[in-house]
């Protein structure tokens, strides 16, 4: 039979199930840019030409190896606008008698793709997406009667299966996690090495201009794009980090600094979720070099947990609770999404450093997505709906399986608890602690109270108080309730009319 093969922009690898078993004479594959997936959240700008020009890549290498592939540009004249009209189009003109599908990333995707058997009239297959080293059934069952799905049992799991950083049936080093060892502020005579970048070929620019062009009122800036748009590119990135930066991955994993966005991390995100990386290959690499005595245990076992253990965790928390997660919000939240976080234009100089490092590179790490901006966004009680459209927007390495968990599981603890055991919550002292944002704020973090005060020393009790009903009890908030029980009926008084001030003014927009 003559099939079709569809490729989305994140599925862009050889390993895919439907390219392994293509028949190149007979079968075509079909890669279209379309307006329902780049428009349906306005993405950043640096994360349509990334994957446009990704995916133009990927099509070019599959027509050098022999496969016949139809690639619709965005802006070509017979561009049907959405996945489902491309493939009905496809078929007709190609003559097509079934179809082959790889397991998408997003429920709505998935929803779209269960309707087009009896649409289209030809048979429709949805093949499992092997890039991932768990299924969402083995989560399922994992997960099948527990009451809270804690990432670190998962992770164990994960261990023994892949025999990742095991001696027989012992974690290498006798411990599972080493997170205690990765808690270090920046060394300030620590060189940090500059992240790999790549000038745009004539594939890129051609995108570059096609998204400026098309996407002009999208967030985010486009100058500088250097990201890697290929395999080779993207192999390059992994390597470079493994040799260069994963010694000191741990020790700084949670550590911020003014004007350094890429610090320790492997930024390699982009590329894992859109498949030009496997990771399956990145933890191979990241052991084999602990294993050459390249690099400590407590970074290479906090590198594999966020790829083995973070990165499948989330995967199977999204589809075993879909659709209800998208809805979550158990803390009623309900403030709108404050404007500044599109500008920047705020004098908490953490924030804004975060926004514009995220408006410039469609990045941040994760201690900047978490403590700062998530930080916030929880305090300030904005709704789960807003958090995660603007997550989805902004970061090049956004897709809903693996953005909806961070956000309304990790940050915003939408789920009552489901994935975290509390909220991240944390005042100014944790983020001086991490960073030097602070030596260069309008506000001061060791002032508790007063317009000079750090907002987060504020909101930080605001919150528990406001939230007392449904966090009082949580038995790892024991410590700050009691602190909050003690404090004077005066003290609590400032803190609600500071935090009063400070919502009045962020509501109505003016500068905080
Ligand atoms: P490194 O620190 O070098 O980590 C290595 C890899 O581990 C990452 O590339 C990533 O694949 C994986 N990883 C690490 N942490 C997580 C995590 N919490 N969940 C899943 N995978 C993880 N990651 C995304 O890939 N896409 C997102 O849309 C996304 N949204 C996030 C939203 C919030 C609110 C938070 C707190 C985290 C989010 N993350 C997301 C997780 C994490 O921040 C990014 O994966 C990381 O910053 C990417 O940079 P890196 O490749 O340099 O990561
Ligand atoms: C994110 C995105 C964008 C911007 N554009 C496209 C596109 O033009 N064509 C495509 O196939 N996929 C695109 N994607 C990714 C999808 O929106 C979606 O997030 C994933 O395919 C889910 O697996
Ligand atoms: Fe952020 Fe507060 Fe420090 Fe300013 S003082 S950088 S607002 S934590």
């Amino acid at each position: 039979a003559k099939t079709l093969r569809l490729i989305l922009a994140d599925q862009l690898s050889m390993s895919l199930p439907s390219l392994q078993s293509c028949d190149i004479e007979s079968d075509w594959i079909l890669m279209a840019e379309v307006k329902t997936e780049a428009s349906y959240v306005k993405h950043h700008k640096k994360k349509i030409a990334f994957l446009f020009s990704a995916m133009r890549h990927f099509a070019c290498e599959l027509t050098n190896l022999g496969y016949q592939v139809r690639y619709i540009k965005y802006d070509a004249p017979e561009n049907q606008g959405s996945l489902f009209a491309e493939v009905k189009y496809a078929i007709e003109v190609l003559d097509i008698e079934n179809i082959e599908l790889t397991f998408p990333g997003e429920y709505r995707v998935l929803e779209d793709m269960r309707g087009w058997q009896e649409k289209l009239g030809v048979a429709v297959s949805i093949l499992e997406d092997t890039r991932f080293l768990s299924t969402p059934e083995e989560f399922a069952q994992w997960a099948k009667g527990k009451k809270q799905l804690r990432m670190e049992f998962f992770y164990r799991q994960m261990r023994q299966k892949s025999m990742s950083l095991m001696e027989g049936d012992q974690p290498t080093g006798g411990k599972w996690n080493y997170d205690s060892q990765n808690r270090q502020p920046l060394d300030n005579d620590i060189e940090i090495p500059d992240p790999v970048t790549f000038a745009p070929d004539a594939i890129t620019q051609d995108v570059l201009s096609l998204v400026e062009k098309s996407f002009s009122s999208h967030f985010g800036v486009l100058d500088n794009f250097d990201f890697a748009v290929n395999r080779k590119q993207a192999l390059k990135v992994l390597d470079t980090f493994v040799a260069q930066r994963l010694v000191h991955y741990g020790q700084f994993q949670d550590a911020m600094a003014q004007g350094e966005p890429w610090l320790f991390h492997s930024h390699i995100s982009f590329y894992l979720n859109c498949g030009l990386l496997l990771p399956s290959e990145v933890i191979e690499l990241a052991e084999s070099a602990y294993r050459n005595e390249m690099v400590p245990l407590n970074s290479v076992e906090g590198f594999i947990r966020q790829v083995l253990g973070w990165r499948e965790y989330v995967r199977g928390l999204y589809w075993y609770k879909m659709p209800e997660y998208k809805d979550e919000n158990f803390l009623e939240a309900k403030r709108a999404l404050p404007g500044f976080f599109w500008d920047g234009e705020t004098r908490m100089n953490c924030l804004s450093q975060c926004i514009v490092e995220t408006r410039g590179n469609a990045y941040a790490h994760h201690i900047q997505r978490l403590m700062v901006l998530g930080n916030f966004l929880l305090l300030a009680g904005v709704h789960p709906d807003e958090v995660n459209e603007w997550y989805l927007i902004v970061y090049a390495d956004a897709y809903e399986w693996v953005e909806l968990p961070n956000v309304s599981g990790m940050i915003l603890f939408a789920d009552g608890g489901l994935l975290a055991s509390k909220p991240y919550a944390a005042s100014g002292s944790y983020i001086n602690k991490m960073s030097d944002y602070c030596q260069q704020c309008h506000y001061n973090v060791k002032e508790k109270n007063g317009a000079q005060a750090c907002p987060f020393n504020y909101l930080y009790w605001d919150f528990l108080d406001r939230n007392r009903e449904k966090l009082g009890n949580n038995p790892r908030l024991g410590m700050p309730y009691a602190t909050l029980r003690k404090m004077s009926d005066e003290k609590v008084r400032h803190i609600q009319r500071d935090s009063d001030i400070f919502f009045k003014a962020l509501d109505a927009n003016e500068e905080v």
